[in-house]
C-alpha cells in the first residue's frame, strides 16, 4: 500500500500557430481529414501558448482536466480519441529512484490528472485549441514514453483533438498534408523549415474583438462543405497550387510573393465564408478597416510590406518582413486606431507579438 502512494507528471508547453494557407473543410469529420493541404507558422512559444501538466498515480479514481484553474469534461468525443490513442502506444516506464514500475499495459487502468494553462486569454478569440491538444498529447506521450512508429504519429493523434492542433507539434513552418488514406494515418504534418530559417520575420496580432464567435469553425466548415460551390473549387483547383507556391516563396524567403498568397488565402476563405448557407461572418468592420490600411500602404509601396490574415474570427495576424517594418505597420495601426479614442484601444507590446485590445 505504501508503494502505491506516488504521482509521476511531465509538463510541456507547445505555442499556438497562425495558418498561411488554411484549412477548412472536412472529408471526415469523425477522423478530422481535411480537403486540402494548409501550411502555418507556429508562434515563438513566450506568447500564445498552452501549458500542460499530465499526472498518473494509483490514487486517481477518474480521469479529470483542469482548464485555467476550472475543471472540465473529459467525456467529449475528441479527448477521449486522444487519451486512446496515447494509451494504446503507452511503454514501461520505470523510475528506479523512487520505485515506480509502470508495465505497458497498465495505462488501460490507470487514471489521469490533467491541468492546462493558456497564456492568453481564451476569450481573445484567438485559437487555443490547437495549441491546447498539441500540448496535451505531447505531455502524454511524454509521460507513457510512447515511441512515434512512423514521422508524425504523434501530430495525427493531436488531429483528432482539434485539426489544426497536428500543425503545432512542430516549430517554424509546417504543412498540415491531407494525406489519402481513408484511416487518416498519412493525414499528418511535417515540417518545412526551422525557426531560424526565416528569423526576420516578425507576426503581430491585433485583438479587434474578446467576443466569443458565433460559428465555431467545426460547424462552419461542416456547412461550408455542404453548402459551397466557391469551396469545391477552392479545395480541388486553387490550394494545390497555392501550396507549392507558398513552399516556394518560403524557401527563398521571397516576402513578397509571400504576402500576396497570405493575403488572398485569408480572402478566399472569408469569400467562402460567405459562400456558405447561411453566409458565415467573421470579420467585421475593424477587420476590414485593417485589411484597407494595409492594402492601400502596400500598392502605395508598389510592392508589399506587410500581409494580413484572418482566421473564423475578426482578429488580424499581420506579417511584417522585419522588425523595421513591424514598427512602421504599429505606428500606422495606432494612427487609424488611436489609443486615446472613445473606445479605449489600448496598446502593448510583448516582445515581437503586439497586441491591441479594444
Ligand atoms: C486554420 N482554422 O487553418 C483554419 C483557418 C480557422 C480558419 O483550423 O474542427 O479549430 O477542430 O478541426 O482546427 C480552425 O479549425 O477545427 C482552423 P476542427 P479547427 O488555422
Amino acid at each position: 500500500e505504501e508503494l502505491q502512494r506516488w504521482i509521476l507528471m511531465v509538463t510541456a508547453r507547445a505555442p499556438t500557430n497562425i495558418a498561411v494557407i488554411k484549412y477548412w473543410g472536412k472529408r471526415d469529420e469523425k477522423l478530422i481529414l481535411p480537403i486540402n493541404d494548409s501550411i502555418s507558422f507556429t508562434l515563438d512559444p513566450d506568447h500564445l501558448s498552452a501549458t500542460t501538466t499530465v499526472a498518473v498515480s494509483p490514487s486517481f479514481t477518474s480521469d479529470r482536466m483542469w482548464l485555467n484553474g476550472k475543471e472540465v469534461s473529459l467525456g467529449g468525443e475528441r479527448y477521449q480519441n486522444c487519451l486512446r490513442e496515447i494509451r494504446s502506444r503507452g511503454n514501461d516506464v520505470v523510475d528506479e529512484k523512487n520505485g515506480i514500475v509502470i508495465r505497458k499495459e497498465d495505462w488501460q487502468r490507470l487514471h489521469l490528472h490533467i491541468a492546462s494553462y493558456n497564456n492568453f486569454p481564451t476569450a481573445a478569440g484567438l485559437a487555443s485549441s490547437a495549441a491546447g491538444f498539441a500540448c496535451l498529447v505531447y505531455s502524454l506521450a511524454k509521460l507513457m514514453d510512447v515511441k512515434e512508429k512512423y514521422q508524425g504519429e504523434l501530430t495525427a493523434i493531436a488531429r483528432r483533438g482539434s485539426g489544426s492542433a497536428c500543425r503545432s507539434l512542430y516549430g517554424g513552418v509546417v504543412k498540415w498534408q491531407m494525406g489519402k488514406e481513408t484511416d487518416g494515418s498519412d493525414s499528418i504534418a511535417v515540417q518545412l523549415a526551422t525557426e531560424k530559417h526565416w528569423e526576420e520575420l516578425v507576426i503581430l496580432v491585433a485583438v479587434v474583438s474578446s467576443r466569443q464567435k458565433e460559428t465555431s469553425s467545426t460547424t462552419g466548415m461542416s456547412q461550408s462543405v455542404e453548402t459551397s460551390e466557391l469551396l469545391r473549387h477552392r479545395s480541388q483547383e486553387v490550394v494545390p497550387k497555392r501550396v507549392l507556391q507558398m513552399e516556394e516563396a518560403i524557401a527563398n524567403r521571397d516576402f513578397g510573393s509571400f504576402a500576396k498568397i497570405t493575403c488572398a488565402d485569408s480572402n478566399q476563405f472569408h469569400a467562402v465564408c460567405l459562400d456558405t448557407s447561411p453566409p458565415i461572418f467573421y470579420m467585421n468592420d475593424t477587420s476590414h478597416r485593417i485589411i484597407n490600411c494595409v492594402e492601400r500602404w502596400n500598392r502605395s509601396e508598389g510592392t508589399p510590406q506587410v500581409a494580413y490574415t484572418f482566421d473564423a474570427g475578426p482578429n488580424a495576424v499581420m506579417y511584417a518582413p522585419n522588425r523595421k517594418v513591424a514598427g512602421l505597420l504599429l505606428q500606422r495601426l495606432l494612427f487609424y486606431f488611436p489609443p486615446d479614442s472613445s473606445k479605449t484601444f489600448s496598446s502593448y507590446v510583448i516582445g515581437d507579438t503586439s497586441i491591441l485590445e479594444e
